[in-house]
């Protein structure tokens, strides 16, 4: 299936509910009820306070006929600098993020995509905790064929770090891509050693661009606000993966986590094949949401 179909049909059910609820206003008598049931199906979808707000304003100052319009308008504008990530070389991506949220599979991803961009990518297995962590790794690697640094001996992921990273200078790589190990941001060692992998670059490969991505589970709603919100105090994100969109997955939260956060959507996971990575698209994600 194509990706935008994917991306579409993901979007099936808030596009369900959010456009049925702005054609439903648009059908009926606006009323204070009416208008109450909208925000609520808004704030069900997980769009968030702040975007609710701006939206229930617009749809109260304008015409029926247009305020569909103006709420795509609104829409595009919150989103319209996110785009994937362009990245200079050479380039570090450290991927993070909560337990089992999708961090893996979107470094595989992420790698395939790169290469496929033409970038020589190297691949760090800096999850040093569960050793099927590493073995997950190497079965990516058989289909995507790049250089895979890994220690099964090191319990310390800045080491692993520290050895991919100057393989990667060796071999003149364009990008290090770095798996790493889940996290909840309540353990404190565990973000205390984000911050030190951040370290490693700044302070011994200055020659490399550092970026990182959060992988967030589109599926957990707004709790993940709270978890990225906590992230970015230990490492500076450039953005989200939102990971199982082909799920039962809310898409309102791409608003919420840029007007609560200013955190920009980079890529959607929409399924669990190489392929299945999407690039955010703001026009094409509003018009999937909204059905227009
Ligand atoms: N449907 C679907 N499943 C996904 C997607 N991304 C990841 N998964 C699945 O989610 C599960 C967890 O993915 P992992 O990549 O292992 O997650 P992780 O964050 O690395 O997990 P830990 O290393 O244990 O923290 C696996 O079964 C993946 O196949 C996606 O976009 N869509
Ligand atoms: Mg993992």
């Amino acid at each position: 299936m194509a990706i935008l179909g994917k991306l579409f049909n993901a979007l099936r059910r808030s596009r369900d509910r959010v456009s049925g609820a702005f054609t439903r206003l648009i059908q009926e008598k606006v009323t204070p009820e009416s208008l109450e049931r909208l925000e609520e199906t808004l704030l069900s979808a997980d769009l968030g306070l702040r975007t609710v707000d701006d939206i229930m304003d617009i749809v109260t100052r304008h015409s029926k006929n247009n305020f569909l319009n103006e709420v795509s308008i609104y829409m595009q504008n919150v989103l319209h600098e996110e785009s994937a990530l362009d990245l200079l070389s050479p380039s570090v991506l450290l991927v993070v993020g909560v337990n089992g949220t999708g961090k893996t599979t979107t470094v595989a991803k992420l790698v395939h995509y790169y290469k496929q961009n033409g970038k020589k990518v190297l691949l760090v297995a800096a999850d040093t905790y569960r050793a099927a962590a590493v073995e997950q790794l190497k079965q990516w690697n058989k289909r995507l064929q790049v250089r895979l640094v890994c220690n099964e001996h090191s319990k310390d992921p800045s080491s692993v770090l520290f050895d991919g990273l100057k393989s990667g200078r060796t071999d003149k790589c364009d990008l290090v891509i770095v798996d790493t190990a889940g996290r909840l941001h309540t353990y404190k060692n565990l973000m205390n050693e984000l911050e030190k992998m951040a370290r490693v670059v700044r302070d011994r490969f200055p020659d490399y661009y550092f970026h990182s991505m959060m992988t967030i589970d589109a599926n957990l709603g707004q709790n993940s606000l709270h978890q990225a919100r906590e992230f970015a105090k230990s490492v500076e994100l450039d953005g989200v993966v939102l990971t199982k969109m082909d799920g039962t997955a809310r898409g309102g939260i791409v608003f919420a986590l840029k007007k609560e956060l200013d955190l920009p959507v980079r890529f959607m996971g929409v399924g669990e094949e190489l392929e299945d990575l999407d690039e955010f698209n703001p026009e094409k994600y509003v018009s999937s949401l909204l059905g227009l």
